[in-house]
């Protein structure tokens, strides 16, 4: 079989590629092996382990890194930014493909892009100058500038991850609406702020006070004044978490515009939505917010399984809050050709778990068959992300998938595929795969 029909094969019906590869018995045969071999441009040293129905890494997702070959995705062109992803242009959403997640502290060069509206004018005039009102169930609403804000409370330094909900869309079957991200929805910034707890509290929470509402100056996409582009919110725990943040600074400098200057929330470990860009008022509310990518199937997750590709209105669903356990390989992009004779990688890469932490994380090259610990660092504060590396040896050239899963510290691990179908694609954490050629 040429290289070329197999891999058009795959990508238009994987099925039957895999009963011709695999045949009936699930063994990879003879000539099927020599095919599929030359179809991913090498031997698999280890093709008596992989799984039958396996659709390899290497057709199943596109090599980003690459940037070649028909479905290469297309590149975000931004001031400033390196080759991202783009997941779409109106609204505009750009993607980091692991491999540029490779730095502790991810830099604005990495950062990933979300917006669900258009972006706002800049403001103009000084940062300080910008207001932030706190109202609803407090005693004494709040209207301050961020020159106030920053003086008045006390000023915090961490670093924090921020996770879009529907990071790991693309790993649902069937489909979901949405942008069809991969795991790179994800940043480590290093972020400086007030507590929102300290400016809740200066405002006085009145007992009714339960919940948040979030609003920024971004218009919604059809312009329509009286939309809001997103306005989530949150249980009142969590507005009063330590680490919940309103910003002014990313890395040492002024936020960028297109992540919410001059200030925004930071929520970390729940879903990124929650971190209001552009912000403009902290509503204290006695019950659950009802703005913008709220209720319905919005941001919210079966809490009984239902038929994937069914249709719900939601009803029965919770709120998503706590992310699910993910882990990102950083140091080798997807598709990778290294030259012939390496025998041992240097691997690198990040794990994290919304409000909980990374215990582990385990890589295997032979398919799963056998799985070899990585070392995981501590995380530089709560709700920092946590960095792997390890080392893996490969025996042989040939075509390899290094499949890597972390492990949460109340030892939930990632699954073997994504879970819990939901419409708009929240919560896939599978197991991820990386192909790397070897010669
Ligand atoms: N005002 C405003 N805030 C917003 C959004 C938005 O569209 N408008 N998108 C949210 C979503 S869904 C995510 S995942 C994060 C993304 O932040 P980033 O673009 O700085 O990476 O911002 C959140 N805050
Ligand atoms: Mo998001």
């Amino acid at each position: 079989m040429a290289e070329r029909s197999i891999q058009e094969l795959y990508r238009d019906d994987p099925e039957r590629a895999d009963a011709v590869a695999f045949g009936r018995r699930g063994a990879l045969k003879g000539a099927a092996l020599t095919a599929m071999g030359a179809a991913l441009g090498a031997a698999i040293p280890f093709a008596r382990h992989m799984p039958e129905g396996h659709l390899p890494a290497l057709f199943a997702r596109p090599a980003s890194a690459q940037g070649s070959g028909g479905n290469a995705p297309p590149v975000l062109r931004f001031e400033g930014k390196a080759d991202l992803i783009l997941q779409g242009d109106r609204p505009l959403v750009a993607e980091t493909p692991e491999h540029m997640l490779d730095e502790p502290i991810t830099s604005y060069r990495h950062f990933f892009i979300r917006n669900n509206g258009q972006i706002p004018e800049q403001h103009t005039g000084d940062a300080d100058s910008w207001r932030i009102t706190v109202d609803g169930e407090v005693n004494s609403p709040l209207n301050l500038t961020l020159g106030e804000l920053r003086s008045r409370f006390e000023n915090v330094t961490m670093q924090l991850q921020m996770e879009c909900g529907g990071n790991g869309r693309a790993h649902f079957a069937p489909q979901t609406r949405g942008n069809q991200w991969g795991n790179g929805a994800i940043s480590n910034g290093q972020w400086t702020g007030v507590r929102l707890r300290d400016v809740l509290r200066a405002a006085g929470l009145k007992p009714g006070a339960a919940h948040t509402g979030h609003f920024g100056a971004d218009p919604h996409l059809s312009g329509a004044a009286d939309r809001a582009a997103i306005s989530r919110g949150m249980r009142l725990a969590k507005a009063m978490d330590d680490d919940t943040l309103i910003v002014f600074q990313l890395n040492g400098q002024p936020i960028p515009h297109i992540h919410g200057a001059p200030a925004r929330l930071l929520v970390p470990g729940w879903p990124g939505s929650l971190s209001q860009k552009w912000l403009t008022r902290i509503a204290v509310l006695d019950k659950p917010h009802t703005g913008a990518g709220m209720g319905g199937t919005s941001y919210r997750l079966p809490v009984t399984p239902i038929v994937p590709g069914s249709s719900n209105d939601g009803r029965s669903f919770t709120d998503m809050e706590s992310m699910p356990v993910r882990s990102i390989l950083s140091s080798h992009a997807h598709g990778s050709r290294l030259p012939a004779g390496t025998r041992e990688l240097e691997l690198r890469g990040a794990a994290w778990a919304g409000d909980l932490w990374v215990s582990s994380v385990h890589v295997s090259t032979d398919f799963g068959a056998s799985w070899q610990r990585m070392e995981v660092a501590a995380p530089a504060n709560r709700h920092a992300w946590q960095r792997w590396q390890g080392r893996i040896a490969l025996p042989r050239d040939g075509y390899y998938e290094i499949w890597y899963r972390a492990t949460d510290s109340e030892g939930r691990m990632q699954p073997h595929a994504a879970a819990n179908w939901n419409p708009q694609g929240y919560g896939a954490n599978p197991i991820s795969r990386a192909a790397i050629l070897v010669g």
